[in-house]
């Protein structure tokens, strides 16, 4: 069987690529400005049925979102048959086909990768899709079916949804009817799955007190509102900015990344938040979450992805210990650059901890390795996974007293609480909340399982972003040659310093991180730094930014 060239060709001349683009498919897939991506999108759809037929047939997930970034940004990103994130190689021949300038170029690089990749084209191809709430996305979603129809997809438009319910789905496709079934294959799969283990998780436990949840003002609102319908009767969610329909609103002064980065309360909260209620965060899809809470003095105190780990991690080590099972499922952790050196040296002395590069996979990949290991980026994407033989272990062991029993259906619950195909802020919204429930936190106590050093981000603007390469997971630059000798030599003035630079993966900067004991140190090491990194790069010094000291 051969390609539709001829479907391919007249569909493809309706999507023509943009002359002057480069387009790269990067940490999170293609993203960049909405309306530049018709051809993108056009070209995923087949890429996605490739992908699909390569793996036999089995359901290849498409995620149109641009996350956390700005409305007018959009993106995608493909989704693998467990849910996980497209395979790293076909990184790359997803960039290289995107980039043919015509369609003629297209069809022919795509014969020849059907060759060199050895695709079976008699194979069926199954795509499940899916958009956040974008402007840009119904255009854009029409341009991958346009893809999808000319190769003779078989696709599922799963309509307006988050990233992680995206990622379940494909995972319970492709999972139907085996012994590894992950739920059933629809939203209300998902809703019922993980609300029916929520509510046995906080059995008996009465009186939570209700949450507030900024919904960035994205499709996170959608999955809060269903969540509501069935779990209300144990917890209340409060939702705010759940404007679907202002122009400009999405991620705009709130959701997670905001209060990541300001390290503040959006500020369409103030009004709401009570002195000590505790509120969170997600982002425009719905799968990073932030919480927070206002101290006695009114004071903002963050509970980012760091202080997540922690808090689930203890809770599960207890579980695990209290099922008589500490010999036999240990617990491990999986951070990047970015955990907070106060988490990192409080986790570290507890449990064993990976220090990783920065995007899911990495931190997805490495938690695989534990029995149960837990990944959280400080941004506030993460999960928990559970591994086969965990989940063996689990199903197989005879508790011996009324104690273990009920621990170990503890933990068997969290295994269907947790979506544990990619990071999820409402699965990980309700995994905190019986956290709290059973060890009846507030945020004050969990807060104060350790300090967080002070610490600031700083992106600096570079000619090329590319001359930067980075190993130890990030933590040590190797070029330019040199500079992180300098690094070092600012780092040693500063109590409790620490500072590392990358170039980012979604935005064209570079980052600069740092901390230190005191939050003016750490704010003027990241700015020496970043003053470093913009002489490096030949930075005219009439533009130097002036806070770059
Ligand atoms: C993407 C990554 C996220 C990472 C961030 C870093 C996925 C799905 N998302 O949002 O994990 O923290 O990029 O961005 O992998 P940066 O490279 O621009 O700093
Ligand atoms: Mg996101």
């Amino acid at each position: 069987m051969s390609l539709p060239i001829q479907a391919i060709q007249a569909a493809g001349d309706r999507h023509p690529k943009p002359a002057h683009l480069r387009f790269q498919y990067g940490t999170a897939g293609f993203r960049t400005l909405g309306n530049t991506l018709d051809s993108v999108m056009f070209k995923v759809g087949i890429i996605a049925a490739l992908r699909s037929k390569k793996l036999d047939g089995k359901t290849i997930g498409v995620m149109v979102t641009a996350s956390h970034n700005p409305e007018p940004d959009n993106g995608v990103k493909l989704v693998d048959p467990r849910g996980e994130m497209l395979e790293a190689s076909w990184e790359g021949y997803a960039t290289t086909l995107a980039n043919t300038s015509t369609t003629e170029e297209f069809v022919e690089a795509l014969a020849e990768f059907v060759r060199s990749a050895k695709i079976d084209l008699s194979k069926p191809a199954r795509v499940v899709y899916g958009r956040d709430t974008r402007p840009s996305g119904p255009a854009l979603v029409a341009a991958l079916e346009d893809g999808l129809h000319a190769i003779g997809a078989e696709a599922r438009d799963a309509g307006v949804t988050t990233t992680p319910i995206l990622h379940y789905l494909v995972r319970a496709t492709n999972t139907k009817g085996t012994k590894d079934a992950y739920g059933e294959d629809t939203s209300e799969g998902y809703y019922d799955k993980i609300s029916a283990a929520f509510k046995k998780l906080v059995a008996g436990k009465a009186g939570i007190p209700p949450l507030v949840v900024d919904c960035a003002n994205g499709v996170g609102a959608y999955a809060v509102e269903e969540f509501s319908k069935l779990i209300s009767d144990k917890l209340q969610l409060v939702p705010v900015n759940a404007d679907l329909t202002t122009p400009g609103a999405l991620n705009n002064a709130c959701g997670a990344d905001f209060v990541k980065t300001m390290q503040r309360l959006p500020p369409s909260l103030s009004p709401v938040l009570k002195t000590g209620q505790r509120a969170c965060s997600l982002d425009g899809d719905a799968d990073r979450l932030m919480y927070y809470y206002l101290d006695d003095r009114d004071q903002f105190r963050m509970l980012d992805g760091d202080k997540i780990a922690a808090l689930v991690a203890a809770f599960i080590v207890e579980l695990v210990k209290n099922a008589g099972l500490e010999d036999e499922i240990s617990v491990g952790i999986v951070q990047t650059a970015y955990a907070n050196g106060g988490s990192t040296k409080y986790l570290s002395q507890r449990l064993p901890v990976k220090c990783v590069s920065t995007g899911v996979k990495h931190l997805h990949h490495a938690a695989e390795h534990y029995d149960v290991g837990v990944y959280f980026e400080a941004n506030g994407h993460g999960t928990v996974l559970f591994s086969a033989e965990t989940n063996k272990i689990l199903a197989e062991h005879q508790p011996s007293t009324p104690a273990q029993s009920t621990a170990l259906n503890h933990i068997v619950n969290l295994t269907q609480l947790i979506n544990q195909t990619v990071g999820d802020a409402l699965s990980d919204l309700l995994l905190v909340e019986v956290v709290l429930a059973h060890k009846s936190y507030s945020g004050v106590e969990w807060d104060s399982l350790y300090v967080d050093l002070p610490n600031r981000l700083v992106k600096v603007v570079v000619a090329d972003r590319h001359i930067f390469k980075t190993e130890d997971a990030e933590r040590r630059l190797v070029s330019p040659a040199g500079l992180q000798e300098k690094i070092n030599e600012l780092v040693r003035r500063y109590e409790a310093g620490r500072a590392f630079v990358r170039p980012s993966g979604t935005e064209d900067v570079v980052r600069v991180y740092a901390e230190a004991m005191v939050k003016s140190q750490a704010d003027e090491l990241a700015f020496r730094v970043a003053g470093l990194v913009y002489d490096e790069t030949g930075g005219d010094p009439a533009q130097r930014p002036a806070e770059f000291l």
